[in-house]
Order: structure tokens, then C-alpha cells, then sequence
């Protein structure tokens, strides 16, 4: 990567529960490296092309995209080929594979609490990791207070007791238990399989990049917004946001947040009709902390370049 026009081979996974914004992101993402608007840009025309097109296609038509798990029972391996520059000036090409995985399958991956064949693979030196978080999604179960969380997970934080030994098929997962685990449960208990198997599969050592998006961040009640990512989730997920603070050494770790579109296309009939007015390819933001001080980029690209390194 340190070379001219050196290549790198990254996978970027995009790990969250339903409705968490992962497939919207990943579609605006393809917008923008499609138009090479952003740090990313595109290098020859990805295999999965249709589905990068259908979703792009919806978001410009006026309406987000829909949840995979109505449309798809597989999960869509995207493979984009892109290039860029890193800060040095120094050329990279590369492909990054992103999984659009169901989040029902990693809500059931928990519940199991045994691994799948797709994630085992998935986990490599050259693997990131893009977690994500929908302000306002009906699908969050709320968070608990801390004497539920050591009730149901056993200690103040969960250990994890994810079997990677014994893979679970689909249609194990399938037959998992219906109980509802809080969504800073099962997010925090992610966090620590991914860290085992990261463990297991590069080392110990191996500190992962690890980002952390609160998708629709429009949707985040204004004086919430004004107080940056960080702030959002250690207000609205004391437990996880507890987790990312105390495991630095483990991961790199970084908040964002993440507006597709710059405003609700769903609920927000003046923001629609703003939408078509102005570019609706240009529209939507990031909100971080990179260089030290919250920020917003319009570079909708830029979570996915961290997680490169290329930023
Ligand atoms: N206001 C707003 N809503 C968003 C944004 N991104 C996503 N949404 C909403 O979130 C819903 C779910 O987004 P998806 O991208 O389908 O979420 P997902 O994580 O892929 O969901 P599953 O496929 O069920 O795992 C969308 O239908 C939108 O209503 C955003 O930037 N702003
Ligand atoms: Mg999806």
C-alpha cells in the first residue's frame, strides 16, 4: 500500500441489525464513487452492478431503498474496484468486498451465539469493520439499564461465548429462539466475536478498524446533533459506547455520523421536494472526528476510505 500504484485487497464488512441503514449506505456510497465525487473512485465496473444500480436508482428517484430482507433471502457479495490516493499523494487501486447482509441474520447470529461460514471467511488482515446504528429506527430495542444487562448477559459487559469451532448452517439460524435482545446487547457482543475471531484467524495483535455509524443522522433531535456521534452514542448506548471506550487497545475505533441524503425522504415531503431541486447526487453528509474537532464532509465515501486506510 506504501508503494505507487500499489494494490490492496480490502474487505470492508457492514455489520448491524435490521433496518440499521447498511444498504442505503452501501447504494449512496456506489453513487458517489460511481461519480467519483469522493476520496473513492470507481476503477472498471463492479459484478454486482445490478443491484448497485436498482438501489442508486430508487435513492434518485425520490425514495430510500428497501430493507434486504423484503426483497432478498441471499446475501449480495459487492465487490467494487476503485482507486484512489492516500494522504501521501501515493496511488492506490484495490477492491473492497462489502457484504449486504440481512440484519435479522446478525441479530440470529447472537441469539445462537455460534459463528457462520460467511463471517469466519469474511475475517482477514485486510478486513475492516463498519458498524451501524439507525437514529430513530422502530427496530431498536431499547437500550436497558445496567442491572438488566448483567442479568442477561452475566457480568457487567457480555462475555463471549460465540462457539467458532461449531459453524451454524442458515437453517440453524434459522430455528434460533425468538427472545429480543436490546440492540447495545447484541451490537456489544458483535464487537467482542469479531474481536475473537480477528484473534483466532490473524492474532492477537492485529487492531482492526473499526467504525461505528449512526445512520440517519437527520433524524437525530437537533441539540442531540450539536453534541457530535460520540456523545450520541454514549447518551443513547451508555453500555456499548462504555465497550468502544474501554477496548481501544483492541480496535480502532471511530464514530460517525451518516446522512444519506441530508434528510428524510420518507416522512418529509418539503425535504422531498428539496431534494429534486437541488443535486440529488451531491446531497447527504458525514459527520466525524478525524482531525481531531467534529466536522462535517459531504464525502459520503469517507467511512469506508478510513476504513482503507486511505483517508
Ligand atoms: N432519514 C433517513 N432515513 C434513512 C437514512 N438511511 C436509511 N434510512 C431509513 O432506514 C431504513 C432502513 O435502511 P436500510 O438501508 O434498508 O437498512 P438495512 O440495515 O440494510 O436493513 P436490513 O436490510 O433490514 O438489514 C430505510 O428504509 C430508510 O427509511 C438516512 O440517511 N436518513
Ligand atoms: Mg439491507
Amino acid at each position: 500500500m506504501e508503494n505507487e500504484n500499489s494494490t490492496l485487497k480490502r474487505s470492508v464488512l457492514l455489520i448491524g441489525g435490521p433496518d440499521a441503514g447498511k444498504s442505503n449506505f452501501l447504494f449512496r456510497v456506489w453513487m458517489a464513487i460511481d461519480g467519483e465525487q469522493g476520496t473513492l473512485k470507481k476503477d472498471g465496473l463492479p459484478e454486482n452492478l445490478q443491484y448497485l444500480r436498482e438501489g442508486a436508482e430508487q435513492i434518485l428517484q425520490g425514495s430510500f431503498a428497501e430493507r434486504t430482507s423484503t426483497t432478498k433471502d441471499v446475501v449480495e457479495k459487492v465487490s467494487i474496484n476503485i482507486q484512489s490516493q492516500n494522504g501521501s499523494g501515493i496511488a492506490i487501486r484495490g477492491c473492497i468486498v462489502i457484504p449486504d447482509v440481512p440484519g435479522e441474520h446478525v441479530v440470529k447470529i447472537c441469539k445462537s451465539r455460534k459463528w457462520s461460514e460467511l463471517w469466519e471467511h469474511a475475517i482477514t488482515e485486510d478486513s475492516a469493520c463498519l458498524m451501524f446504528i439507525r437514529a430513530d429506527s422502530d427496530e431498536i430495542v431499547a437500550p436497558l439499564d445496567w442491572a438488566d444487562c448483567i442479568e442477561l448477559c452475566g457480568s457487567e459487559l457480555p462475555a463471549p461465548p460465540i462457539e467458532q469451532s461449531a459453524l451454524n448452517t442458515e437453517q440453524e439460524l434459522d430455528a434460533t429462539n425468538e427472545m429480543e435482545l436490546p440492540t447495545q446487547v447484541v451490537l456489544t457482543e458483535w464487537i467482542q466475536f469479531l474481536r475473537k475471531a480477528f484473534t483466532a484467524r490473524v492474532g492477537g495483535h492485529f487492531r482492526p478498524k473499526f467504525g461505528v455509524l449512526i445512520a440517519a443522522w437527520d433524524a437525530v433531535p437537533l441539540e442531540q446533533q450539536s453534541r457530535g456521534p460520540m456523545r450520541y452514542l454514549k447518551e443513547n448506548f451508555p453500555m456499548m459506547h462504555q465497550f468502544i471506550e474501554s477496548n481501544a487497545e483492541s480496535f480502532d475505533f471511530q464514530v460517525f455520523g451518516v446522512s444519506i441524503v441530508a434528510g428524510d425522504l420518507k416522512n418529509d415531503e418539503d425535504f422531498r421536494k428539496s431534494f429534486f431541486e437541488s443535486d440529488p447526487r451531491a446531497a447527504g453528509y458525514v459527520i466525524h472526528s478525524l482531525v481531531g474537532k467534529k466536522s462535517p464532509s459531504t464525502d459520503i465515501t469517507l467511512p469506508i476510505a478510513w476504513a482503507l486506510g486511505i483517508e
